[in-house]
């Protein structure tokens, strides 16, 4: 194996034989041969001339996101994915006949007794030249990120042809022999598209259950019994949240699940409990302590501890050697997670790890609906500087310079997240400016797409013809392929000037970092001290 898609990748080189995140060789290959054969499909797709399919472009984003990191970790449902794969690959070759000219992506068919022995032929490192190589797979990792997106619009009935369309042109160009410039110019295609997949999920989620509304979310617990709900997907909570109602059986959230709170159309279910516990790699001790059963909707899923093991469920695109599986929703119906609320019934109540409450629900509308206070509040100098410190967390220590430079950001600054990086500071007492919190919570790292809605309207409000001349500075945090997604989707938006940390990705090669240091002023984090100063100064 070989793969370098995550900021904890080995020596912030690659991993070679097993995976930081707990993904074993065997796995990543599988993946590899998955992706591998999209690509296939990708080409094949383009060749037919028509629009992609809704079931081509699901099978596309699905297919994707089950090689995200930390989401899907069980053989068997990636070698299902790659026989449907296959299949689909077999009809689209036989409309579009083989000239000669397909790519072998395109013309591969073996058994599965083949798969192994395929996958270790087409991985990562079959692109020799180290700068092409980096940004076909920074390209990869902005589609595999904006995938994810999709499939959740995707599951809440919000499809866009335009996006599959634009998910198959990057993936066939991935097999092609294309220049820097060009390897460039789809890699801010990726940018573009992942605003616009960002947008989609947005009026997906509001207009399934509402707009986000400021809400405090108690973290921690009540008596009865509970089951976890972790990962992104909404629509698993409010198929769980239904058939919980009147069971005595109280739901809680946990990571990028926090959220859901902030919709009005799940705050009416009364057994919606609270939040539960932190950041996705603090899940084994707090799945532990939890004691009842637990919902993975989509990664970040760390290996399994015997302790939790026969109490971790997965569903959708999320996946684990030994956890059972909660199968797809019927057409028109709901997923039926019987098997969680039986096991519930038999569990004890949360162990209580913390107390007290955490404020979210500051998405586009709500902080908009403070425009004028905002406003006031710059003009009048009460707050000098907005810094976005969105993203992922993960487990590397260095990432307290998160905690330490929300803690040491002067006091006229407002923090802007979203993602499951806002762990890192979101329970500190940091205040507000007048009424308005210092730290405001857009939601899930897709909600993203919130900060730059609010940058865009700072911008107009305060007649600035460059998004760059607003008194913000991103501060951003990265683990994996959708903080990949959210980086894309601000350079497209034209942000310059990012710090990026804990470290530069390894996919980056050093020609391709220049580029970006170069065109998008892209910098890795430095001391808290220099970049709190920095940020002040307006750099
Ligand atoms: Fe975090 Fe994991 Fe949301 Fe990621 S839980 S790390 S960027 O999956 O998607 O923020
Ligand atoms: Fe390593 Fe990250 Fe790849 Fe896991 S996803 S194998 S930790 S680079």
């Amino acid at each position: 194996m070989f793969c370098y898609q995550c900021q904890e990748a080995l020596k912030n080189t690659g991993c070679i034989t097993n995976g930081v995140c707990g993904k074993k060789s065997d796995t990543a290959n599988l993946q590899d041969l998955l992706i591998w054969i999209l690509k296939g499909i990708a080409v094949l797709e383009e060749r037919s001339g028509r629009p992609v399919s809704p079931e081509t472009g699901l099978f596309m984003v699905q297919s994707l996101f089950v090689t995200i990191t930390n989401g899907n970790f069980d053989n068997a449902s990636i070698t299902a994915q790659i026989q449907k794969a296959l299949e689909i690959k077999k009809r689209l070759l036989a409309e579009a006949g083989n000239d000669g000219t397909l790519p072998e992506a395109a013309t591969w068919f073996d058994s599965e007794a083949a798969f192994a022995a395929k996958a270790k032929l087409v991985g990562i490192l079959t692109e020799p030249n180290e700068d092409l190589r980096s940004l076909k797979e920074l390209i990869l990792y902005g589609v595999k990120g904006l995938a994810a997106y999709a499939e959740h619009a995707a599951m809440l009935g919000k499809e866009d042809e335009a996006i599959y369309s634009f998910v198959v042109k990057a993936m066939a160009s991935l097999t092609r022999n294309l220049t820097v410039d060009e390897l460039l110019a789809i890699t801010l295609e990726t940018g573009e598209y992942a605003v616009k997949t960002m947008a989609l999920l947005d009026t997906a989620n509001t207009g399934a259950y509402g707009k986000p509304e400021v809400t405090r979310v108690n973290i921690g617990v009540r008596k009865n019994p509970g089951i976890l709900v972790s990962g992104h997907d909404l629509r698993d909570l409010e198929d769980l949240l239904v058939q919980t109602e009147g069971t005595g059986i109280d739901v809680y959230t946990h990571c990028e699940m926090l959220p859901a709170h902030a919709y009005p159309a799940f705050k009416k279910f009364k057994h919606l409990a609270g939040n539960y516990g932190n950041a996705w790699w603090q899940q084994a001790s707090e799945f532990e302590s939890f004691n009842g059963p637990i919902l993975m909707t989509t990664n970040c899923i760390v290996p399994i501890r015997p302790s939790y093991k026969d109490r971790l469920y997965t569903t959708g695109m999320a996946g684990y050697d030994g956890a059972v599986h909660i199968e797809d929703r019927p057409k028109g119906g709901r997923k039926d997670f019987t098997p969680l609320i039986e096991q519930a019934r038999s569990c004890n109540p949360p162990k209580e790890i913390e107390t007290g409450t955490v404020t979210i629900g500051f998405a586009h509308d709500q902080i908009l609906a403070l425009a004028d206070k905002v406003v006031d509040a710059v003009k009048s100098g009460a707050i000098k500087r907005f810094v976005v410190m969105g993203g992922c967390d993960g487990r590397h220590k260095e990432r307290s310079y998160f905690t330490d430079v929300a803690k040491a950001l002067p006091q006229d600054s407002i923090i802007l997240t979203a993602g499951c990086a806002k762990y890192r500071y979101n329970k500190l007492p940091l205040g507000d400016i007048g009424g308005i919190p210092r730290v405001l919570d857009a939601g899930q790292c897709n909600d993203s797409y919130s900060l730059a809605l609010v940058a865009l309207k700072l911008k107009e409000v305060f007649g600035l013809d460059d998004i760059n001349k607003l008194p913000i500075s991103f501060d951003i945090a990265w683990y994996e392929q959708k903080a990949v997604t959210v980086l894309l989707a601000l350079l497209h938006l034209g942000v310059k000037g990012i710090r990026l940390g804990p470290t530069l990705p390894a996919f980056l090669s050093p020609n391709v970092a220049k580029v970006l240091v170069e065109s998008f002023g892209i910098k890795p984090i430095g001391s808290v001290e220099a970049d709190v100063a920095a940020m002040a100064a307006g750099k």
